[in-house]
C-alpha cells in the first residue's frame, strides 16, 4: 500500500481495522490509525505494519489475538515521527506482564514483556549464571536487580545511574530514575536515618505521593523521575539509601 492511510472510526469517514492478515506484513504509507489495529500473533512472530513516514496511534485500539509468549513482538514500525506513547485503547487487555512500548529510538512499536527475567535476558543475562538479583557480573558494585529498576545495563560497568543526594538547603533531596515497568516485580523503600542504624521507611510509589514526586515518562518513555525530599531538621547528619526487594 502506498502513500497515506487513514483508518477512521465509524463517523468520521472510512469505518476500518487494520488486520495484515494472520500474521503478515502491512506496508503502508504515513498513517494515522483511529480505528482497530487487529493484531495477530502466533508463537514468536506477529503481524507488522510497516509505515514509511509518520505513525499516529494516538487514537488507536488494539485488539491482539493469539498468545502472547516471547519476550518481544514488533507490532509496528516507522521511519519519521510517531503521535502517541501508546494506544488509545487495548481491549481486550493485554496478557499479565505484556505491555506496549514505543521505541522512539529504533522507530517500532512493540509488545514488550516486563519483569525481571525478561530483562536480564534480553539484556544478555545467561539464566543460572549471572543473572541473579544479587549478583553483578560487570563488577560495578550495582547488583542486577538494582541494574534493573534504574535503568542500567548489567554487563557494562558504570555508576551513572546511581541516585544523586542534594543536601546543600534545608531538605535531603534524593532523586533516582525507575524503570516504569520494574513495579510489576519489585518493591522499592527510601531509608533515611541519622546514625546508619535506624531507618524511616519511605514506599516508593507508582504515583505521587507525600514526600515522594514521580515525574512519568521522564527523561524518556518507560522511566519515571523519582525524587524523594526528607527535611534535615536539626539533625547534623542524615543518611539515604534504596532498598530493592523482587
Ligand atoms: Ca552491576
Amino acid at each position: 500500500m502506498n502513500g497515506p492511510l487513514t483508518v477512521a472510526t465509524a463517523g468520521g469517514g472510512v469505518a476500518g481495522t487494520v488486520s495484515p492478515g494472520s500474521v503478515g506484513t502491512l506496508a503502508a504509507g504515513s498513517t494515522v490509525l483511529a480505528g482497530t489495529y487487529a493484531c495477530d500473533v502466533s508463537g514468536s512472530t506477529s503481524d507488522l505494519l510497516a509505515v514509511t513516514g509518520n505513525l499516529d496511534i494516538s487514537a488507536a485500539t488494539l485488539t491482539v489475538s493469539g498468545t502472547l509468549t516471547a519476550s518481544t513482538y514488533t507490532i509496528a514500525s516507522y521511519t519519521d515521527t510517531i503521535t502517541g506513547t501508546t494506544f488509545a485503547t487495548i481491549s481486550p487487555a493485554l496478557t499479565t506482564g505484556y505491555a506496549v512500548k514505543v521505541d522512539t529510538t529504533a522507530k517500532l512499536v512493540q509488545l514488550v514483556k516486563s519483569g525481571y527475567s525478561s530483562w536480564a535476558q534480553l539484556k544478555g543475562l545467561t539464566a543460572g549464571v549471572n543473572d541473579g538479583v544479587l549478583q553483578d557480573p560487570d563488577l560495578d558494585g550495582i547488583s542486577n536487580l538494582l541494574e534493573y529498576i534504574l535503568g542500567g545495563d548489567p554487563l557494562a560497568s558504570g555508576q551513572s545511574i546511581l541516585p544523586t543526594v542534594d543536601a546543600s538547603g534545608s531538605n535531603l533531596v534524593f532523586t533516582f530514575i525507575r524503570l516504569s515497568s520494574s513495579q510489576t516485580d519489585t518493591t522499592l523503600t527510601f531509608q533515611y536515618g541519622s546514625d546508619l542504624v535506624g531507618w524511616t521507611d519511605v514506599a516508593i510509589p507508582a504515583t505521587t505521593a507525600g514526600s515522594v514526586t514521580i515525574t512519568p515518562a521522564t527523561p524518556t518513555t518507560g522511566s519515571d523521575t523519582v525524587v524523594v525530599t526528607v527535611a534535615k531538621g536539626s539533625n547534623s547528619a542524615l543518611f539515604g539509601r534504596l532498598k530493592a526487594v523482587k
